[in-house]
């Protein structure tokens, strides 16, 4: 497969100043008529004109008006006779293409009798041939013609100017952008759709009108998107001063769809997952979801909209900044010290359980990638997660305030451009000349081309007699594919020091910028050797490593003040006690000790502490995050051990799990805040718990409460929690309230989904869910071609559930080999993720590794796969 270069990037030959464009929306055949305004750019060396296009029926091409030459080169319109010199001209192609073939969902496709598109990030071509680059912008003006019944509404971006009926029952819409933009936030939706609306004044006076669309029948789900979409412009405008800079702004829902939403200049197009909610249907993480996913897009229109990627290389410019942003967002939201600090720690958890793994595996890339065969392979945790964590470092070394003047200098200068990862870190930094940050930006940017996780080594050295505490801190980074070496990172680490009885000792909080290879940092007038308490609020994407006693750990969990460091040192304990298991030769028999049980308790206990920082924990390490710790994986080991752990931690803490059960149930109307969700969470876990103990004494009474829960529950995060318990605990009850869980919800795509997802995610008991997801595959609900469904079961099994999985017969792995296949006919977007499931095949103990590495050649072998799976497999196997 051809790769493209970082290197090769080379100014666009021409550059278009306005597009026309014309569509007749018809499913089978539609007709589009693009006129453009084009002109040579004068800092290139003339060439012919090479416009993209994919799957396109091409009709008519016209230079000013003319019939004119062209050539069909590959998948690219070549025209070599243009006009010389520098005046515009005009170019029209006429293409046609069928949306209702459209299986990939990228380009013009047609989802349950609504046309949408996604052009993102080179789908623009499957429209019309274009120069589908992010750093040509261009004026876009759109007709839209269809049929008045089947397509009463008609949207592109920008503002309405006409509207009209035309013969044969048509109709037409014509929209004007009044910014220039790329072609990958090009938008139309077309369909029986209802909106909810809403008209707002902006902080500076601007009026605006907001418009949530949905199908009919869906409007009442539409309360909470809308809530966030205002709560995100007013929390840009006072955060950042970024306003609202359009009359109109609209998002649009559509149950098919490759990702979770996507930015389209004024007219942001969904997966209903982050737009649909009420509280019988929603869970409180989907309304987190939605919050933050409709923040997540707001915040694209300025970065990433108004200021643009000039390459795909530069994605996480737009991805790892506007992530930092929806989380920061987030946050604010959330209020409270310790919500926040929860946000924090759920973010943690995912960077860590998806980021580090694809950091240490064969699809590890910087952050600024330096080549890729498919581009939409690397729309990653990479880019997102790990591209947050490197901005949130440059907040970091600046402080909040010298980050937003940073900000500012950014738009002030970059304002309308398509720009590079270098001009937003030069931006900050220039913003900020006396910082950290400016003093060492060549060297910080090695975040952006340096991949893999770096290690933070760290450790103390008490002198009694000087009194004084010298901690050393060093860091080293693995190699990842193509980087044999690296060289040294910045690394903020916050940190402090407590004395033996847990508190904070004054003048020691500090943030240490290391830099070198290997630092100290000394502390003067220490009386007795002090806990130190590194890395705090997570200031780094690392992983530490520092040899800390358990006295230490039990120490900083019940005392430190930093909430992210107070739940890292359970977290370390307990996978200290899962990893010594997981390595003992003996049968798995109850992993945990008094001490670690005693200090659970004392957490469920706390009567300072919120319900949410107490779910988050007293939940175990998952089994991904334990296997990354391993250099030889027995998946079936590491599920064994779990779950051994999470036995104890419920037969040990049973009548605390009852209190904490029995303390948090609420009645009241449902709302999503962070204190209502927490509760919910740990209420759920109590239950979840009591019903595993049960499991084990054979007690009827508690998944008896978890039926009664389930049955009578007022939400839907009360209700899955209740079914989850039966389920997960293998409860004979689980089988009714599930068949009794799809009749409640038969028309509800979105909570079919969990109801898949539940079951192909339960723990496996005798390799019983592999036969249960192909069962399921059968059942009439299940279309492997909506994404959310095929994700719902067959991500579920094979991503998330590793001990049912990775079976010693090899059949999880079969299953996985013929999915990716079936799936990469008609979608090789989906196809190349479910084909990530496999990526750290390598570190599997056999026979799990060579079962792995048969499956991944198997689908390498097949002849006609798209580029996407190619290029996961060619590199998980290299
Ligand atoms: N910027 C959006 C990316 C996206 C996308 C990429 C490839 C294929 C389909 C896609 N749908 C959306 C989403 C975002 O980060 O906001
Ligand atoms: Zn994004």
């Amino acid at each position: 497969t051809p790769v493209v270069k970082r290197e090769d990037y080379a100014a666009p030959a021409f550059l278009v100043d306005s597009v026309d464009l014309c569509f007749d929306l018809d499913p089978a055949k539609t007709r589009v008529l693009n006129k453009m305004r084009l002109r040579r750019n004068p800092a290139v060396a003339a060439q012919p004109l090479r416009l993209d296009g994919e799957d396109l029926n091409l009709a008519r091409v016209l230079v000013n008006g003319e019939g004119s030459s062209f050539k069909l080169e590959g998948k690219q319109l070549v025209l070599e006779k243009l006009p010389e010199g520098e005046e515009p001209f005009e170019l029209e192609i006429f293409t046609t293409c069928a949306p209702a073939k459209n299986s990939k969902l990228m380009g013009l496709y047609v989802s349950q009798g609504t046309f949408f598109t996604q052009c993102e990030a080179e789908g623009f071509r499957r429209i019309t041939y274009f120069l589908d680059r992010p750093d040509v912008m261009a004026s876009y003006q759109v007709t839209l013609r269809a049929d008045k019944a089947a397509y009463p509404v008609l949207l592109s971006n920008g503002n309405l100017v006409e509207q009209g009926d035309l013969d044969d029952g048509r109709h037409y819409a014509r929209w004007v952008d009044p910014h220039k933009k790329p072609c990958y936030l090009f938008a139309l939706v077309a369909g029986q759709l209802v909106a909810r609306e809403q008209r707002i004044r902006s902080r500076s006076g601007g009026e605006h009108l907001l418009q949530v669309y949905v199908r009919p029948g869906d409007l009442d789900k539409t309360e909470h998107a809308m809530n966030s979409l205002m709560a995100s412009i007013a929390w840009d405008e006072a955060r950042f001063g970024l306003p609202l800079d359009l009359e109109r702004f609209m998002i649009v829902a559509t149950s098919d769809f490759n990702m979770g939403a996507m930015e389209n200049k004024g007219l942001n197009i969904f997966n209903t997952k982050y737009v649909l909610a009420n509280p019988a249907t929603a869970t409180d993480a989907d309304y987190a979801g939605i919050e933050s996913v409709v923040g997540h897009e707001y915040f694209h229109n300025w970065t990433g909209n108004r200021v643009t990627c000039r390459d795909w290389f530069q994605l996480s410019l737009k991805e790892g900044l506007t992530v930092f942003r929806d989380q920061e967002f987030s946050m604010d939201m959330a209020g409270s010290v310790s919500a926040r600090a929860v946000k924090r720690i759920e973010d943690v958890r995912v960077l860590r359980s998806a980021q580090f793994p694809e950091d240490a595996g064969p699809m590890a890339h910087p952050v600024r990638p330096d080549q890729y065969a498919e581009i939409n392979n690397f729309y990653t945790v990479t880019i997102y997660e790990k591209g947050s964590e490197v901005v949130r470092m440059q907040q970091t070394l600046v402080g909040r305030e010298g980050f937003a003047r940073g900000m500012k200098l950014y738009f002030e200068r970059h304002d309308g451009q398509a720009v590079t990862c270098d001009d937003f870190a030069q931006a900050i930094a220039d913003a900020n000349p006396d910082s950290e940050l400016a003093r060492l930006l060549p060297q910080f940017k090695r975040w952006y081309s340096q991949a893999g996780t770096p290690r933070l080594h760290a450790s103390g050295y008490f002198d009694a007699e000087a009194r004084r505490y010298t901690l050393t801190l060093g860091q080293s980074c693995p190699a990842t594919p193509g980087q044999p070496s690296k060289k040294a990172f910045v690394i903020p680490v916050a940190l402090g020091l407590l004395d033996a009885q847990g508190r904070e000792i004054e003048g020691s909080a500090r943030t240490v910028v290391l830099s070198e290879t290997s630092q100290t940092v000394v502390f003067e007038g220490i009386d007795a050797a002090p806990v130190p308490s590194i890395l705090r609020g997570f200031s780094a994407p690392v992983i530490l490593e520092h040899d800390s006693s358990d006295a230490e750990l039990l120490t900083l969990l019940a005392h430190d003040s930093d909430p992210f460091n107070r739940w890292e040192a359970g977290q370390r304990l307990a996978l200290r006690r899962a990893l010594a298991a997981v390595q003992s030769a003996d049968a798995v028999h109850q992993p945990l000790d008094a001490a670690y049980l005693d200090a659970m308790r004392a957490i469920l206990r706390a009567p300072e502490l919120d319900a949410a920082f107490k779910e988050l924990v007293l939940t175990l390490p998952g089994e991904g995050y334990i296997a990354e710790q391993l250099d030889e994986v027995d998946p079936q080991r590491i599920h064994a051990v779990r779950e051994a752990m999470r036995e104890q931690l419920a037969h040990a803490l049973q009548e605390d799990w009852i209190q904490a059960f029995e303390a948090h149930q609420d009645n009241g109307a449902f709302r999503p805040d962070p204190v209502s969700s927490g509760r919910r969470a740990l209420a759920g876990l109590a239950l979840n718990m009591l019903c595993l103990a049960a499991r084990e004494n054979g007690n009827p009474v508690w998944p008896g409460k978890a039926l009664q829960r389930f049955k009578d529950a007022g939400n839907m995060t009360d209700r899955v929690n209740a079914l989850s318990a039966l389920v997960g605990s293998g409860s004979a009850l689980a089988q009714p309230a599930l068949e009794r869980f799809h009749a409640l919800f038969k028309g509800e795509e979105l909570v079919l989904d969990k109801w898949f997802a539940l079951q192909a995610g339960a723990p496996d008991r005798g390799g019983n869910i592999l036969p249960l997801v192909k069962q399921l595959m059968q059942h009439p609900d299940f279309h492997l071609r909506n994404p959310n469904r095929a994700r719902s079961l067959i991500f579920s099994y094979c991503n998330a559930n590793p001990g049912a999985f990775h079976r010693v017969d090899a059949a999880g792995y079969r299953f996985w080999s013929e999915r990716v296949l079936e799936i990469d006919a008609f979608n090789p977007q989906v196809a190349a993720r479910l084909a990530r499931a496999l990526d750290r095949w390598k570190k599997l103990a056999e026979p799990y590794r060579s079962a792995a590495r048969e499956a991944i050649a198997r689908v390498a072998a097949k002849a006609d796969l798209s580029n996407d799976v190619r290029e996961v497999v060619t590199r998980a196997l290299a």
